[in-house]
């Protein structure tokens, strides 16, 4: 175990720890953050009424929009000076929500993602392979210093050209892959092209994450790879990876409770559900500086596990996520709201509202395609016209989205008009 100490805590002590944590961060919001400070006043709470776990459920909950309507910064809690790094995802209109980091945030950021390195089995004798995209995305920086931490040796590959990666991973002899499941699903049909065998890599463990997968999916992975194949958890707005992990028992994402409170709420009433029960997972960030979030709701669905898992840590465990509670889409591990996809599609002349996605699955790879109406048929007459319409809508998704979508435009009235909520998603995975 990378923290014994604290991933076999007592609950008594853990409980212990998280409150003492918890007043420092609602104070740390209540004296540095308007936002947070009239917030609380309007409910009527102050930093001194929290003073057991139970009075959590006093704070209201934080939402993907509070982030949204702050932005970029307007949730910091800590002096610009202090910040030391940015990163985001993906928001519903475009702009991204945005975090920052205090050095202290980047220390306990490696510090979760090394214990979810090691509960996975990996340690300083490991090679690390990151196939995720460097950049404002947190996955490939929060895992890049996490494995480093406990002493693997990185290849920060990033994401894509996947020929190259089986050739360093074959030439670098990595041991730890870290990607999305699809995409290593992916990486593993390249490998068998280009004739490589399993026992010409040396591959031992899979760090997956980013986008939910099922169990046969796993299956998939550890017999294509010969590996095994774990999940993790995370959102950039809490932290990045790292929230969550599951170690080699596979029984359920172990949550650094020390750094996060989980909560299962109804959806709907916002009642806080018992352990086992099925919800949305709400998080309060308990010790980061930059950008502490009280009672953030994730969306995310799943429910937690209190029993105590094989391996002796005594750390909750989460289960899968079973789904989201909002319209998000992950699509090759990149989040995707179909507004975002309305509001381009919405600027660009000679289409039509009416539009719909099919999300789908190639292989092992999600695919994209964006069906839009033309306003008119005259456009159909020029080839060439189309071609260009065509392009263009797929330049300025790819810009928001960052992701290719393939674009079939349809004749006027052709795409299905609906009488009550419209059908924007088809979702075939
Ligand atoms: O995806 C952080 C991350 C990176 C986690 C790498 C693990 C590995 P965001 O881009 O903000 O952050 O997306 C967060 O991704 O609310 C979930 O819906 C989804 N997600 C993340 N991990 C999993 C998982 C990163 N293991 C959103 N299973 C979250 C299912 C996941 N969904």
């Amino acid at each position: 175990m990378w923290n014994k100490e604290i991933e076999t805590m007592q609950r008594k002590d853990m409980q212990a720890l998280q409150t003492a944590r918890l007043f420092e961060t609602v104070k740390r919001v209540y004296d540095n953050v308007p936002f947070y400070r009239k917030r609380l006043d309007d409910a009527g709470v102050c930093p001194d009424n929290i003073k057991t776990l139970d009075d959590l459920q006093r704070i209201p909950f934080t939402v993907k929009d509070d982030l949204r309507d702050n932005y970029p910064f307007g949730l910091f809690a800590a002096p610009m000076k202090d910040i030391v790094r940015i990163h985001a995802s993906s928001g519903t209109t475009g702009k991204p929500t945005t975090v920052g980091y205090t050095r202290g945030d980047l220390e306990m950021w490696s510090e979760c993602v090394a214990r979810i390195a090691a509960m996975a089995g990996a340690n300083e004798n490991d090679i690390a392979q990151i196939a995720f995209g460097y950049g404002l995305f947190t996955g490939a920086f929060g895992l890049h210093y996490g494995l480093e931490k406990i002493g693997a040796a990185i290849i920060p590959m990033s994401s894509g050209n996947t020929e190259k990666q089986a050739m360093i991973m074959q030439d670098y002899g990595s041991t730890v892959l870290v990607s999305t499941p699809s995409y290593a699903l992916y990486m593993s049909e390249v490998l068998q092209e280009q004739g490589i065998k399993k026992s010409d890599i040396k591959l031992r463990i899979g760090l997956f994450g980013a986008e939910g997968s099922t169990e046969e999916m796993r299956c998939q992975l550890e017999n294509r790879w010969g590996i095994i194949a774990t999940e993790n958890y995370g959102m950039s707005e809490l932290i990045g990876p790292g929230v969550s992990g599951e170690c080699t028992h596979k029984s359920g994402m172990h949550i650094n409770e020390d750094f996060f409170i989980p909560e299962i709420i109804d959806s709907k009433t916002g009642e806080v559900l018992p352990w086992g029960e099925k919800g949305e997972l709400v998080i309060t960030t308990i010790s980061k500086q930059g950008i502490p979030l009280l009672r953030y709701r994730t969306k995310d669905i799943t429910y937690l596990i209190p029993d105590q898992c094989k391996c002796g840590r005594t750390l909750l465990r989460m289960a899968k996520i079973q789904g989201r509670s909002d319209d998000m889409l992950i699509i090759r591990g990149v989040n995707v709201f179909p507004s975002q996809v309305e509001s381009v599609l919405l600027d660009i002349p000679h289409i039509s509202p009416h539009y719909q996605l099919e999300v789908g699955r190639n292989g092992f790879v999600d695919t994209l395609k964006v069906m839009v109406e033309l306003e008119d048929s005259s456009l159909l007459d020029s080839f060439s016209k189309l071609e260009q319409l065509e392009k263009t809508i797929k330049h300025k998704l790819h810009t928001v989205l960052g992701l290719d979508a393939k674009i079939h435009l349809a004749e006027p009235k052709t795409i299905e008009r609906s009488m009550g909520k419209a059908k924007r998603v088809i979702d075939l995975r």
